[in-house]
């Protein structure tokens, strides 16, 4: 059963130390009776007590029911634990999550223009919405999403532009939301008037005084906890007068997943939060899960693509790279502001930040996206774009032999 796999490492846990504390006790009641002294029996039964208490003090004593027991934090809200109720409730409403075929957003959903209501305002309503959906084959996640799919949907807008946004969070939810989008000027960048709890909707409208682009994400508190469960993504805010049109634009963010299974353990996976407080992610992945970016981003040679990156973090730097081109535009950092840099092998994404790249395709091939700290590429961070049309043996000229890398 599914709810047995997921909690499969804790009932394998506490067996364990069900198993030690039953030839503890075996092992103290034989000493006794070899022993047979009342002294003994208490130094035993002392060290016993000694034992266990030495084990657990070090981590703190529980102060709450709450997953994990012993978590120990330092940050302005909650830590990253979850009230023990809400585990018991996912357990008993768990036959109510959504269950996507496919958690990952299109790359291609990129809104080609910006929409803009009768009243010249842009109107956008998002969902906060949990679900349970594959990261690999036979390895589920209890994702929190922006509208059911990880990044949430691409926002477009332009600088001096009025945006109306309505947040609802889906009366399926255990949790609260919100959203803070980088976008905006003003508390917690929306986040502070958009809380909303299971079911309620809440809007606020802002006017994108920045060009750039800009990640949004769930910012409710354990802030890192809700963008580690998926719900993050990307509003444009064009500078005056647009960007130079480009053949192709798509959509990539990167995020990590912390899971207490090891990287490929089958089911579903329970949430690792020491793991996330270490930076030490089982999943490292574009769109939300693993192999979600092979067949849907295609080029023709001559080609002229455009790619907005951003990072969900929560720890690790993006060290953003296409094997086999070179971006002939950066936007650093998001800027779209300064002349974009040129010419360049890779570019850095930090956490919580977005970058947008650009480069004409001259060759036909499977052109790899990698974070180049390759050690995430085999933990699921990389992509490909597949440019078809002639091959220029003036550009490159070799034998391709399949298995042929970087
Ligand atoms: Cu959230």
């Amino acid at each position: 059963m599914e709810v047995i796999a997921y909690l499969w490492q804790y009932i394998v846990q506490s067996a364990g130390l069900a198993i030690a504390y039953v030839f503890a006790g075996l092992f103290i009641y034989l000493m006794l009776r070899r022993l047979h002294s009342r002294a003994m029996t208490v130094t035993l039964v002392a060290m016993f007590v000694a034992a266990s208490i030495a084990f657990y003090v070090p981590n703190g004593m529980p102060h709450a029911f709450e997953y994990p027991f012993f978590m120990r934090s330092y940050g302005p809200a909650s830590g990253p634990v979850l009230p023990l109720k809400n585990v018991w409730e996912f357990v008993q409403r768990f036959d109510e999550f959504e269950r996507p075929d496919d958690i990952s957003r299109d790359p291609r959903d990129v809104p080609a223009q910006i929409v803009y209501a009768q009243d010249g305002v842009i109107e956008v309503s998002l969902t906060a919405k949990e679900v349970i959906a594959e990261m690999a084959p036979g390895v589920s996640f209890n994702y929190w999403t922006f509208d059911g799919t990880v990044p949430g949907p691409f926002l477009r807008a332009k600088v001096g532009d009025t945006i109306r946004l309505s947040l609802t969070n889906d009366a399926t939810s255990l949790h609260h939301h919100n959203i803070d989008l980088h976008a905006v000027t003003g508390p917690g960048g929306g986040a502070a008037a958009t809380n909303v709890a299971p079911g309620e909707s809440k809007t606020i409208t802002f006017k994108a005084l920045n060009p750039g682009i800009y990640i949004y994400h769930c910012a409710h508190p354990n802030v890192a906890n809700h963008m580690a469960h998926g719900m993050y993504g990307l509003i444009l805010v064009e500078p005056e007068g647009g960007l130079p049109p480009v053949d192709h634009e798509f959509y990539v963010v990167q995020g990590e997943f912390y899971s207490v299974g090891s990287l490929g353990r089958k089911g579903l996976q329970l949430f690792n939060t020491q793991a996330m407080l270490d930076g030490d992610a089982q999943y490292v992945v574009f769109n939300g899960r693993t192999g979600a970016l092979v067949d849907t981003m295609n080029a023709q040679v001559g080609d002229t693509v455009r790619m907005y990156v951003g990072n969900g973090g929560v720890n690790y730097i993006s060290s953003f790279h296409v094997i086999g081109e070179i971006f002939d535009t950066v936007y650093r950092e998001g800027d779209l502001v300064s002349p974009p840099a040129m010419s360049l092998q890779s570019t850095m994404i930090p956490a919580g930040a977005a970058a947008v790249v650009e480069f004409k395709v001259d060759y036909p091939g499977k052109y790899v996206l990698v974070d180049h700290a390759l050690a995430r590429v085999d933990r699921g961070a990389w992509g490909l774009l597949n440019v078809s049309g002639n091959a220029d043996p003036g550009i490159f000229d070799g034998v391709i032999t399949p298995g042929g890398g970087h």
